[in-house]
């Protein structure tokens, strides 16, 4: 009957500490585009090895595709606390971000890595302002962006009047290239396909398998188009709730998060291409040198606007954007 007892007991404890961990730390992460595309492959990996490095203290919810938070209430929601962390694409939020948005200017990325540190340096050193009601936990870029279209273009001529999904600067880009820019985010870009509101998009080549959007988009212009800024933020008092062992676990993983994700994206695109053109035979369409050189020039007063953008909103532009190219530059090297 006594060993009864403890071993009752004893059950009782380990029932009641495990109801404790339980209860302890779950987190909800919410993303807007479907689990396959790299945002949430980026969020499975972060959740991974959080779970690892708290040993189990911290348990992570992932909601992918839309299901708890949308890509428009991203950062509202986290805000309230509708979601503890959420995924946010900078360039849905149209001047509300200017500092972070550098890294969306027309500066010829081509590695999504380098993108991706320079956009968390230049968060670390600039703080700013926009993002002081969150906790920022790690940022990263898309890769290099290109057209996919229904039509081919040949020359850049064959851009004009032709309606394509874009969002941020691409959008005044297209626009200078005669082209017919249409706003709107990745998670709603399938429908306005299928519908032909748009005849094609401009993004990075990891959405033409994992939207495949290669079967409806045979030909793949190379435009070496801006990337786009994401950022993953967590709402601050929750954060600032968590003990001071999982603070530093998440603050220690926000770098190494930028990197990792824009080396699987860098790999992952030219995987989706060859998918692509093994799949649906894609056309890979390739521009001229001069025509190289048009874009430049017609993307070039987007510099001027983000300088006055930004100058509005408190900051050194001349200063931010040597910085940001002094980082680029130091990473390419
Ligand atoms: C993107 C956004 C969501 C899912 C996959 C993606 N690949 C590239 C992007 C960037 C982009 O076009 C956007 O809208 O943020």
């Amino acid at each position: 009957m006594k060993r009864l007892l403890t071993a009752m007991t004893v059950l009782a404890l380990v029932c009641l500490t495990s109801a404790v961990a339980m209860a302890g730390t779950t987190l909800t992460y919410a993303n807007f585009p479907p689990a396959q595309t790299f945002p949430c492959v980026q969020m499975e990996r972060w959740k991974t090895e959080v779970e690892k490095r708290t040993e189990g203290a911290v348990s992570v919810q992932t909601f992918p595709g839309s299901t708890l938070l949308g890509p428009k209430n991203m950062m509202r929601g986290v805000m309230t606390g509708q979601a503890d962390i959420g995924c946010l694409s900078l360039a849905y939020y149209p001047g509300v971000y200017p500092a972070m948005s550098v890294v969306n200017l027309p500066v010829a990325f081509t590695s999504t890595e380098v993108a991706s540190l320079v956009m968390w340096d230049i968060f670390v050193k600039y703080q700013p302002k926009e993002m002081k009601n969150v906790k920022v936990l790690t940022m990263f870029t898309s890769a290099p962006s290109h057209v996919m279209s229904k039509k081919p273009i040949k020359t850049l001529a064959d851009l004009e009047g032709l309606e394509l999904r874009a969002s941020g600067t691409i959008l005044q880009i297209l626009q200078n290239l005669g082209a017919q820019g249409v706003g709107m985010p990745m998670s709603q870009t399938p429908e306005a396909l299928q519908k032909g509101v748009v005849n094609g998009l401009v993004s990075s080549f990891d959405v033409l398998k994992d939207m495949n959007f290669a079967e409806i988009c045979r030909y793949e212009t190379i435009t070496n188009l801006p990337v786009y800024p994401f950022a993953v933020v967590m709402n601050k008092a929750r954060f600032d709730s968590l003990p001071e062992d999982v603070k530093k676990t998440l603050d220690d993983l926000g770098r190494e998060q930028a990197a990792w994700t824009g080396r699987y994206l860098d790999d992952y695109t030219s995987q989706a291409l060859a998918w692509s053109k093994e799949k649906y035979q894609v056309e890979v369409l390739e521009l001229t040198d001069a025509e190289h050189a048009e874009i430049k020039t017609k993307s070039a007063d987007l510099v001027e606007a983000w300088k006055e953008q930004a100058t509005k909103a408190g900051y050194d532009a001349d200063a931010l954007l040597a910085d940001m190219l002094a980082l680029k530059a130091k990473y390419e090297a």
